[in-house]
């Protein structure tokens, strides 16, 4: 007789014929892909930090921006990202602005910005404001399953927020609270 608590439904658990219970390989699955897409939204959540942190302590406006060759702007969010000191404000790498740190988002992620102003990069003053903008990275999976999505809103005042599954139903939400998608 195979007997099921009401955790094992929900954890998906199974029962096999010696009246063992075992949690059914897609659950460890799918649990490991949440993990992993927390995991990337928690490098955006560290990425605003060091940008907001260094235009504070450098006093001085500090922008992030999309980046193919860890060097200059440009590519695709995908692609990559770097931060530098932005002495003249205007969110590109110019000659002689100190390159802060570059990084990339986990293999096979697509990643983009959505922002009022610009969705090529954010600036954050020596306040530690953004620079008039905010806006949301949206991070999908190279497969485009909605369940591993997730975004990463940005407050003009550098807040940053990772929006819950309020519903319930297995797909994180975006800044207007509806299910993100990724197409
Ligand atoms: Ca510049
Ligand atoms: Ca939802």
């Amino acid at each position: 007789m195979c007997t099921r608590t009401n955790f094992d439904r929900i954890a998906d658990r199974h029962c096999n014929h010696f009246n063992s219970c075992f949690i059914s390989r897609s659950f460890i699955y799918a649990l490991i892909r949440k993990q992993q897409v927390n995991g990337e939204a928690n490098v955006l959540f560290s990425l605003v930090h060091l940008a907001r942190t260094e235009a504070i302590k450098r006093n001085s406006v500090v922008t992030i921006c999309k980046s193919n060759d860890a060097n200059q702007c440009g590519g695709n969010w995908s692609d990559g990202w770097i931060v530098f000191q932005d002495n003249n404000k205007d969110g590109s790498r110019d000659a002689g602005e100190t390159l802060i740190s570059s990084g990339t988002i986990g293999y096979g992620y697509q990643l983009s910005w959505t922002a009022f102003g610009s969705n090529n990069y954010i600036r954050f003053t020596p306040q530690g404001l953004t620079l008039s903008q905010n806006g949301s990275f949206k991070l999908c999976p190279g497969d485009g399953d909605a369940r591993y999505a997730r975004a990463v809103i940005i407050s003009k005042t550098a807040r940053v927020r990772l929006p819950k599954d309020t519903n319930g139903d297995g797909i994180y939400e975006d800044a207007g609270g509806s299910n993100l998608m990724c197409s």
